[in-house]
């Protein structure tokens, strides 16, 4: 935990880059305005009993109309970077056919606002927000969804080009695949294991072809990038060889079915035979491995809890306790005999447990085997149930503890050797957790919902501290900020 004498010498390079996420459902509302089409999010949302207590991104944090006041927080806290998400349907309504200027243009203006601030874009093509008219002709298990999105990242990229520093695909593809198709807690809500696998090669797909769209427009004036969110797993007993071959088998699904596609051109075999109950992989065609290893500059990491998992041989029935909301179908295609157990507490208000040196393992081990490619974490934070306080501030501290331990595990990642660029925290403000609504809230920033008013947390005084010394304040230092 703090250590003040220690936190001296963790200082940070001076280039790092110091971030705050964000995404566009979960934060923009708006979603019937200048020409913005529906999304799957929006369908879902509205479809009684997918969200906890019925809500929905209609409003949200209201950043489509917020934006400057937005940015201007952004350059109180020192940020130098911001990561947002464009929404497809706010761009090309229908997912195919015309654009629309008045969706591009609102992202122009932010990215315009950002760079006048001094703040460097950081933007994601596709945080979920699929036009409904995709998913109607099949959605992700369609290959065309993979060319519509080139055609839509071609656009994009025409047209914000080399104003955008680093144009990241995709945001966490294992979600959009298995929660949107597998275990249906995510929209569009299908559950179909097929589907979920067919949709995990067209996303790889979608990345190589978008990626490749996008480098051949802004060439290497800005950098291409990936945000996968890799899973931390552990087996329940180091020394049972069933529970190891668990975790080998979700490690297989969660993290090598993207990053080896993506970084060295194939699909592990163990996958493959994994799944084959499932599907023969017929969906993988000549060629595509080759597009799907798009040179990408950076790679975003998404971290914030491990999993721990072990083989069940007859040991009841398998809870599925892996932090995504509750189905009764499974979002780990043919892993139907593996199960994710209860694990040591703290935890967040998500339920997931805290867990740092996990985050410096993981850094190191990619680091080991992708020595050539430096990393960023684009997404890190935790979910607490804040109050607003007697003093009127919000002392968030699990928050500002949670911060401290992994930036503290990112700086013991760099110490190793480990190429790390940048830090962003999830999430700038709070936002629509997706499945659990608002009712979860991520942001340094608190949004009060009644009147969508932005207050400072306890948390973004201590974040903006650190970006100011470039070192990580004792946690204790936070309540006395202003
Ligand atoms: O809110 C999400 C975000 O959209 C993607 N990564 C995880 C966050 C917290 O659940």
């Amino acid at each position: 935990m703090t250590n003040p004498g220690q936190d001296q010498t963790r200082e940070f390079p001076p280039d790092f880059e110091w971030g705050a996420a964000t995404a566009s459902y979960q934060i923009e509302g708006a979603v019937t305005e200048d020409g913005r089409g529906p999304s799957i999010w929006d369908t879902y949302s509205h479809t009684p009993g997918r969200v906890l207590n019925g809500e929905n991104g209609d409003i949200a944090a209201d950043h489509y109309h917020r934006w400057q006041e937005d940015i201007a927080l952004m350059s109180k806290l020192g940020l130098t970077a911001y990561r947002f998400s464009f929404a497809w349907p706010r761009i090309q309504p229908l997912g195919s056919g015309p654009f629309n200027p008045a969706g591009i243009d609102f992202y122009s203006r932010l990215v315009d606002g950002l760079l006048e601030v001094g703040i460097d874009p950081v933007a994601t093509l596709y945080h979920w927000d699929l036009p409904q008219p995709l998913e109607d002709a099949g959605g992700w298990p369609n290959r065309d969804t993979a060319y519509r999105f080139e055609e839509y990242a071609a656009h994009v990229a025409g047209r914000l080009g080399d104003r955008v520093k680093v144009w990241t695909t995709l945001n966490e593809p294992w979600c959009s695949a298995y929660l949107g198709y597998g275990s249906g807690v995510h929209a569009p809500g299908r559950t179909d294991p097929a589907a979920a696998m067919t949709a995990v090669h067209h996303l790889n797909l979608a990345h190589g072809l978008g990626g490749r769209a996008v480098r051949d427009i802004v060439g290497d004036r800005s950098q291409l990038s990936v945000t996968l969110n890799l899973h931390a797993i552990r087996p329940a007993d180091p020394s049972s060889a069933d529970d190891l071959d668990a975790v080998r088998q979700i490690e297989a699904l969660s993290n090598r079915a993207f990053l080896n596609p993506m970084l060295d051109g194939f699909y592990p075999q163990d996958l493959l035979e994994d799944t084959a109950k499932v599907t023969d992989w017929s969906f993988v065609r000549d060629g595509d491995l080759e597009t799907i290893k798009v040179p990408i500059d950076v790679l975003g990491v998404n971290y914030y809890s491990t999993g721990t998992v072990r083989r069940h041989v007859g040991r009841g029935p398998v809870v599925r306790a892996d932090g995504h909301g509750a189905s009764a179908w499974s979002a780990w295609i043919g892993a139907d005999d593996v199960e994710f157990i209860q694990q040591e507490g703290p935890y967040t208000a998500m339920g997931w447990n805290i867990a740092p040196e996990a985050l410096t393992k993981l850094l190191v081990g990619l680091g080991d085997a992708y020595p050539d490619l430096p990393l960023i974490i684009t997404e890190n934070g935790a979910a607490f149930h804040d109050d607003v306080s007697e003093d009127g501030r919000v002392h968030d501290a699990g928050r500002v503890d949670y911060l401290h331990s992994h930036i503290s595990a990112v700086h013991d990642a760099i110490k190793a050797g480990v190429d790390v660029r940048g830090y962003f925290v999830w999430s700038l403000m709070d936002n629509f957790e997706w499945g659990y609504g608002f009712d979860r809230r991520f942001g340094v920033i608190r949004i009060d919902y009644d009147t969508l008013e932005r207050h400072w947390k306890d948390s973004a005084f201590w974040y903006r501290e650190l970006i100011r010394t470039r070192t990580i304040p004792p946690v204790e230092i936070a309540p006395t900020l202003s």
